[in-house]
């Protein structure tokens, strides 16, 4: 398969971006004076480096492609006249970034007509730049990347993650108890979009969280795909939707039986 051209066109102007992006991101992380607040419980964080950002990736967007749609965690939001939709998670892992834990990113997919066709994912502290445009396979800092062959599930490491909302995490909490019989170990690395791209170039055999937000999924979701990999949803509702699961392809149908088997409620 040939990579998609408007896809490699909007993957270009998606990198560049990113780069100013994770520049700015960098700037806050050394000099730590921001301001931290809270938004839908006291553990979900959010900067004015994470509001900066955004409104800095909505600018280079919107001068660069007046006519496209916007959806962004900090509030980017607007319709498409073209057709091409922008999800952007200007911090994801804002935890590990007022921790300063080397763990978060910037994150930003490109969609048409409803559909992912281009992704990148920079991890800030690391300077690794994933990539995938659609049918052009998946990239860290321009060399090919694949999942892992893991096949047996029995011995396969996941990432996992946890809500800020404490009733779901009682709920997530239980639900993990009981999965961690079937699989070799967990990690909960705290930026759903690094975990993705973890999963892409083999560093996990697969990782499942769910009600994430489109933000927090959108890149990473189409760079597992185009490095080999599967992304499916669990418990009737779809990737999509929030119920993550992404695997190796051998992997995907045995983890999400074992996921759809495990009650969601204690
Ligand atoms: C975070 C995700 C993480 C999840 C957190 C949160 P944020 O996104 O990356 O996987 O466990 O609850 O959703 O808030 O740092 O953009």
């Amino acid at each position: 398969m040939s990579v998609d051209p408007q896809a490699a066109d909007l993957l270009a102007l998606a990198v560049d971006i990113a780069n100013e992006a994770a520049a700015v991101v960098a700037k806050y992380a050394a000099e730590r004076t921001y301001v931290v607040e809270t938004k839908s419980t006291p553990t979900d964080l959010v900067t004015e480096a994470d509001r900066e950002t955004e409104a800095l990736i909505v600018r280079r967007i919107l001068s660069a492609r007046p006519g496209d749609g916007l959806l962004g965690e900090e509030g980017a939001n607007r319709e498409a006249a073209s057709g091409i939709r922008w999800v952007i998670d200007p911090i994801d892992g804002t935890t590990n970034f007022v921790y300063g834990i080397p763990a978060y990113s910037v994150s930003i997919g490109v969609e048409r007509d409803g559909k992912m066709v281009a992704g990148v994912v920079h991890d800030v502290a690391l300077g690794h730049s994933y990539t995938a445009a659609l049918g052009g396979g998946a990239h860290m800092n321009g060399h090919s990347i694949h999942t892992s062959g893991k096949t047996d599930l029995s011995t396969a490491l996941m990432g996992i993650g946890f809500a800020y909302d404490p009733a779901r995490r009682d709920t997530q909490a239980h639900f993990y108890d009981r999965v961690m019989l079937d699989i070799r170990d967990v990690r909960r690395m705290g930026s759903a979009a690094l975990d993705l791209c973890r999963v892409a170039c083999g560093q996990l055999d697969g990782y499942f969280e769910f009600q994430l937000n489109p933000w927090d999924i959108a890149a990473g979701g189409i760079i597992v795909c185009e490095a080999g990999g599967v992304t499916t949803g669990f418990h009737g509702r779809t990737f999509e939707e929030g119920y993550v699961l992404a695997a190796t392809p051998a992997l995907a149908a045995p983890m999400q039986a074992v996921l759809d088997r495990t009650a969601l409620s204690p």
